[in-house]
């Protein structure tokens, strides 16, 4: 069997790394494979709204720079938080730059992303030596590392070969690459003649979902999670807007509302998925 149709149980068992692992095993445990999305500018929005959705959620998806009122107690907060609720953070870093500077900005800064989030990502445009510099702060706290593969926008640049080439650079660092931003499976994804894909297995994790909207009017595509998880093969459904709605996640009761229906949606699609 393909990861397609193995459990995310069996799959952690087989991960070599870390935070991989703690992932699929979270999402097992919790029977929960949705990503909150919080992009909202204010400390206290911002944690509200994590203590509301953590029951429902295997992975919190952070921009810490949108945060205005940024200072390290919401790291201190959101790491209590992922305590209490069981769950796995990964900033949206979308790193992009040369090794050297990726590595500063990843263990240094207002943010020092690499001591607090478990996984993080980056865009592969620089080519393999942006794995080599996160990998120098990453591998040695037991960090994953995402490549965006391909975007949910409009007229996203990030497809065919570009694409391809993503997939040989993670195939070629399988001890931090843990998978991919992606819309679709990625499996044997660029493979040239003569290479099988062995026994890999990427975790595809997946933004642009959402069961009530097709689009936001600024690039952005939604799909649901039936598409994403089942007809696409991916691991992780990434929802913002969709679950803490246009006013910052001001009425707790909705966004836990809208937590439980994005999680029974994701598991109902896996659920088929696995038993197909
Ligand atoms: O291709 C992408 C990659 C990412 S990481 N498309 C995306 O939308 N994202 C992120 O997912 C984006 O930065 C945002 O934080 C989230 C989607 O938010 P939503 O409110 O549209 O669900």
């Amino acid at each position: 069997a393909t990861s397609f149709t193995q459990t995310y149980a069996s799959r952690a068992e087989k991960h070599a790394n870390q935070a991989a692992r703690a992932l699929l095993e979270t999402i097992e445990r919790k029977r929960s494979n949705l990503c909150v999305s919080v992009d909202v500018t204010k400390q206290a929005d911002f944690l509200r709204i994590i203590d509301v959705v953590g029951p429902y959620i295997c992975l919190v998806k952070t921009h810490v720079d949108v945060i205005e009122d940024f200072d390290y107690s919401v790291i201190e907060r959101l790491q209590e938080l992922s305590t209490k609720h069981d769950f796995q953070i990964f900033e949206d870093r979308k790193f992009a730059d040369i090794g050297n500077t990726v590595a500063l900005q990843y263990s240094s800064g207002v943010h020092k992303i690499a001591h607090w989030s478990h996984l993080t990502n980056a865009h592969p445009v620089p080519g393999p030596s942006i794995i080599t510099g996160l990998a120098s702060v990453g591998l040695p706290l037991g960090r994953g590392l995402l490549l965006l593969a391909e975007m949910s926008t409009k007229g996203s640049l990030a497809t065919g070969a570009y694409t391809e080439e993503a997939v040989r650079m993670a195939r070629a660092s399988p001890d931090f690459v843990i998978g991919f931003i992606a819309q679709r499976r990625m499996d044997g994804v660029g493979l040239r003649e003569g290479e099988s894909a062995g026994d890999e297995d990427f975790l595809i994790l997946t933004p642009g979902v959402g069961l009530d909207t097709k689009g936001d009017g600024m690039g952005q595509q939604y799909r649901t999670p039936r598409q994403v998880v089942l007809e696409s093969g991916c691991d992780v459904i990434i929802v913002g807007r969709g679950i803490y709605g246009k006013d910052n996640g001001a009425n707790p009761d909705a966004v836990r509302a809208q937590a439980e229906r994005y999680r029974e949606e994701g598991w109902k699609a896996y659920q088929e998925r696995i038993a197909a």
